[in-house]
């Protein structure tokens, strides 16, 4: 469901002040009527060191739940307790010309019920039935139609889709806003060091448990990997769109050296941004595939494939 402005227009009214506001101003309590004014009146007195746009400044859209305390708890406020059964994507226009700015209210984890959300199948996270410990809070829905939001500047939610149930419709996507803020980091630091980046592939995104088991020791996957939690991605950068990593360090080849360089921006990224540490490793191409490198953000600092 992908709402206009006309319906939710008190968002849109204040989206151009809120872009501007840092989270500690947005977590102040506001109610009432003035909350246009009192917004931009905060919007002028605060620091943009964390705005809704991320630290990278790029991101298009935020997630909105009630369980998550902070940033943007006005937002929250605004669409009332939207984890009661109205998930949906609430597009607001024009916080950058040409570019909407979208809030994303996720379903419920609760709602899924034996593995699945409606006919979507999705199974059993790892330790599930124990623990709620370090579950994702809930999904968001994806629709033929609103496939195509921009999550940021590089990136739609359908780049992070797990690729399977190709039929099926809507599907559900875990997806954290910390990893697409990195990633457009890493794609800035890129830039910054003389490298075109347009694009960047995602090989996989969110995975699905039922889809990541079927490749746990086959494919080298991880039983708990952080792809099911939607902080990890496979990627690759592909400014030419020829379906392989460019070759960044202009050596006439593709190969690992070229992941290296891509690497090299994560490790200043996370010196830069503590909080978005984790794991990052390197894959060589094989006949299935180009080489590419996995990027989370777990918390903390993990390598693996860099020799
Ligand atoms: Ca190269
Ligand atoms: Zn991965």
């Amino acid at each position: 469901m992908v709402l206009s402005c006309s319906r939710f227009h008190q968002v849109c009214a204040i989206a151009g002040a809120a872009i501007a506001l840092t989270s500690s101003a947005l977590a102040a309590p506001v109610a009432g009527p003035d909350v246009t004014a009192a917004l931009a009146s905060r919007a002028t007195a605060a620091i943009p060191t964390d705005t809704l746009q991320g630290k990278s400044g790029k991101l298009l859209a935020r997630i909105v739940s009630g369980q998550r305390a902070g940033g943007i708890r006005v937002l929250r406020e605004l669409f009332g307790d939207t984890t009661s059964g109205r998930p949906g994507i609430y597009t607001a226009s024009s916080l950058t010309p040409g570019r909407a700015f979208s809030f994303i209210s996720l379903l419920p984890f609760s709602a899924k019920r034996a593995g699945r959300v409606g006919p979507y199948f999705i199974g059993t996270w790892p330790r599930e039935r124990r623990t709620t410990a370090g579950l994702p809070e809930g999904f968001i829905e994806v629709t033929k139609d609103n496939q195509h939001t921009l999550v940021s500047e590089h990136f739609r939610l359908r780049d992070f889709l797990t690729h399977d149930q190709q039929s099926v419709w809507p599907k559900y996507l875990v997806l954290e806003e910390r990893l697409i803020d990195k990633l457009e980091l890493v794609i800035s630091d890129l830039e910054l060091r003389g490298h075109h980046v347009d694009h960047v592939s995602v090989m996989s995104g969110f995975r699905t448990p039922q889809y990541n088991v079927k490749g746990v020791g086959r494919g080298g996957r991880a039983l708990d990997s952080r792809h099911q939690y939607g902080d990890a991605a496979d990627i690759f950068v592909d400014s030419d769109r020829n379906g392989q990593m460019d070759d960044l360090n202009r050596d006439g080849r593709v190969d690992a050296r070229d992941t290296k360089i891509v690497l090299q921006s994560v490790e200043r990224i996370e010196q830069q941004h503590p909080d978005l540490v984790g794991g990052a490793g390197l894959y060589p191409a094989t006949r299935a595939h180009g080489p590419f490198i996995h990027v989370d953000v777990r918390g903390h600092k993990a390598r693996w494939g860099l020799s």
